[in-house]
């Protein structure tokens, strides 16, 4: 093997691993989703019917929660205890500003009805 192979291969080595260094921060480096909005309406005792899982991308989000039902309700995100509504009286509603800065699963639920109310918001990277 001469010097002037062992040369080319090195220049190789280092082009491919800047290449991968590049588009691994490319990854990284995703703008946050805006403008997200999400609308959660309370009633009999569930959240949008089914508590369904809400999928949502990391970034900022508003969401909207609203007491369509015949008694109290609020809406808590666990992992983010300031992530809350205050205690939503019938026919109340309040928006929210959630910030996801990271992806992964978030559960939802509401204090007054814990087990009844509950449910997950998936958050990924956009
Ligand atoms: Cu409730």
């Amino acid at each position: 093997m001469t010097s002037k192979t062992i040369y080319i291969g090195v220049v190789l080595v280092v082009a491919l691993a800047a290449v991968g260094v590049y588009w691994y921060m490319g990854t990284q480096n995703q703008p946050p989703a805006s403008n997200q909005k999400l609308v959660v309406v309370a009633k009999d005792v569930k959240f949008n019917v089914t508590n369904p899982t809400f999928n949502l991308k990391v970034g900022t989000v508003s969401i909207t929660v609203k007491n369509m039902d015949t008694m109290p309700h609020n809406f808590i995100i666990r992992e983010m205890p300031s992530a809350a509504t205050g205690l939503l009286t019938p026919g109340q509603s309040q928006t929210i500003t959630v910030n996801f800065t990271t992806a992964g699963d978030f559960n939802y639920y509401c204090s007054v009805h814990p087990g009844q109310m509950e449910g997950v918001i998936r958050v990924t990277t956009p």
